[in-house]
C-alpha cells in the first residue's frame, strides 16, 4: 500500500539565495500538507548517515561537505500518493533535465546544488523522517 507521506529538505543553496518562501508555496500549493518542518544544520556526521548509500560513489565526499555547508529547512509531507507526487514536482536531480515549472528547474544551481531532497520510497521517506524528527515532531 502506497503512503501518503514524504520527506523533503530545502538544501543550503536554496536558503541561501533566499528561496523557502517560494518554495514551500509551490510544495503547499501543490496540494502538499506540512505535518512537521524545522530548520537546521546537519553535522559531517549526519550527512554521512543521511546519505551512506551514495558512499562509494565519487561525489559522495562533495555531498557531504555540501549538505553541512549551511541550514536546511527539513520537513515532512502528506498528501496522496506522496512519494511519487513531490518526486514529480521537484524534478530531474540534473536541474538541466528537469522538466520545466519543476522546483529544480526553477531554483537548482547544479545536479550537486539541487536545491531541494524528495525521498525516492514509502520506506526511505520513513527512514529519513525519523531520522530528523521525533515522534511527538510529528503531527
Ligand atoms: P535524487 O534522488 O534526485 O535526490 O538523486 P540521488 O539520490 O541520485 O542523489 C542524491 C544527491 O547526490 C543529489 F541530490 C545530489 C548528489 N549528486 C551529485 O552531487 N552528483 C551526481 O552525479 C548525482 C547526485
Amino acid at each position: 500500500m502506497a503512503s501518503n507521506r514524504t520527506f523533503t529538505m530545502l538544501k543550503p543553496d536554496a536558503l541561501a539565495k533566499g528561496y523557502i518562501g517560494e518554495i514551500l508555496n509551490q510544495i503547499t500549493g501543490s496540494g502538499f500538507k506540512i505535518v512537521a518542518m524545522k530548520m537546521t544544520q546537519m553535522t559531517e556526521n549526519d550527512a554521512k548517515t543521511f546519505y551512506e548509500v551514495h558512499k562509494e560513489r565519487p561525489f559522495y565526499g562533495e555531498l557531504v561537505d555540501y549538505m553541512t555547508s549551511g541550514p536546511i529547512v527539513a520537513a515532512i509531507l502528506e498528501k496522496e500518493n506522496a512519494v511519487d507526487d513531490f518526486r514529480t514536482l521537484i524534478g530531474a536531480t540534473n536541474p538541466e533535465e528537469a522538466a520545466e515549472g519543476t522546483i529544480r528547474k526553477k531554483f537548482a544551481t547544479s545536479i550537486s546544488e539541487n536545491a531541494i531532497h524528495g525521498s525516492d520510497s514509502d520506506e526511505n521517506a520513513k527512514i529519513e523522517g525519523n531520522f530528523h524528527f521525533s515522534g511527538r515532531e510529528q503531527f
